[in-house]
């Protein structure tokens, strides 16, 4: 593992860049940090303070106490639309003309990375933009009053909830095997902004390296990926992916 303490751009990985026909990218919270929105583990603040989030983003926290749990999400709605995208998002829609083949795989829920540009973008976790209903588990786009409760389906009248991934709930079928699919076929695997905890996310890089991938990680703290990682670069997504952008871009064109 090479270790870089400055956003440099470690020399092996520039000739790998210049190399790589095929990149894949896994985000996590991490990079929508400097965007103002806090990172999962920090999110609660506040009223919120007192929970935990590993809590609150489960089925059983719903059905127990969906008035709670719909109000959580409706503050962190507020707080992701109040958020643009950082240079971390913006570098990543660059980076993405730069190469023949390149996937987004995020683990988060704020629409960031889409705002920013970048499309596709396989969401592991949902949309917290999205709402379905609990029941037919459909998108619903409007529904009456958005007060304190969970609105009802003005289908079946079944609660609404946000259309995220909790944590007992499985990924969405399409997104995860696109992301395994990309994942096992890729030169070079950004992992960026992620504890490197939440299954089956974090498996993804150790499979990069199974199947032959060199696997760059960015973050401010070293995560249990760090020691199997190829590179890890220490440092915040929004001052490192522009550095590792510029010399891409400058090793594909030259
Ligand atoms: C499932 C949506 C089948 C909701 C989320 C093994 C295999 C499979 C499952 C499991 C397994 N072991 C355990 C499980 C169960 C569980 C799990 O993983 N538990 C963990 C705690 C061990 N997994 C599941 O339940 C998954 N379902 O596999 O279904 C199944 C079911 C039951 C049992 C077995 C199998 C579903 C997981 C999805 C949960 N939903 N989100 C919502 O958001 O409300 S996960 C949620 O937490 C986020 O989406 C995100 O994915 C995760 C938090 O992770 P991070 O994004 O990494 O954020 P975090 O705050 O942790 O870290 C931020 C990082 O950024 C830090 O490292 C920090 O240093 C860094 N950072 C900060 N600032 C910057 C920065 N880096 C760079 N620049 C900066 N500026």
């Amino acid at each position: 593992m090479t270790v870089s303490g400055e956003p440099g751009v470690p020399r092996e990985l520039i000739k790998i860049l210049s190399k790589a026909s095929s990149i894949v990218v896994l985000t996590g919270s991490g990079i929508s940090a400097e965007s103002g929105v806090p990172t999962f583990r920090e999110a609660q603040t506040g009223l919120w303070e007192k929970y935990d989030p590993m809590e609150l983003a489960t089925p059983q926290a719903f059905q127990n106490n969906p008035k709670l749990v719909w109000q959580w999400y409706s503050w962190r709605r507020q707080l992701v639309s109040q958020a643009t995208p950082n240079p971390a998002h913006l570098a990543l829609v660059e980076m993405q003309s730069l190469f023949p083949k390149f996937t987004l795989i995020t683990q988060n829920v704020d629409g960031l990375h889409q705002r920013a540009g970048s499309d596709p973008v396989v969401e592991l976790h949902g949309n917290i933009l999205r709402t379905k209903c609990s029941i037919e588990n459909t998108i619903v786009d409007n529904w009456l009053g958005e007060g304190h409760e969970p609105p009802l389906c003005p289908k079946c009248g079944g609660l609404l909830r946000p259309d995220v991934v909790w944590f007992g709930e499985s990924l969405p079928e399409a997104a995860l095997a696109e992301a395994i699919h990309s994942t096992q076929n890729c030169d070079l695997f950004f992992s960026i902004g992620t504890s490197a905890i939440v299954q089956p996310a974090a498996s993804l890089p150790i499979q990069a390296l199974k199947f032959g991938a060199a696997v760059v990680e960015i973050n401010i703290d070293q995560t249990p990926l760090t020691t199997q990682a190829t590179f890890f670069i220490r440092g915040p997504a929004g001052m490192v992916l522009p550095v590792i952008l510029s010399t891409a871009s400058i090793t594909k064109h030259s």
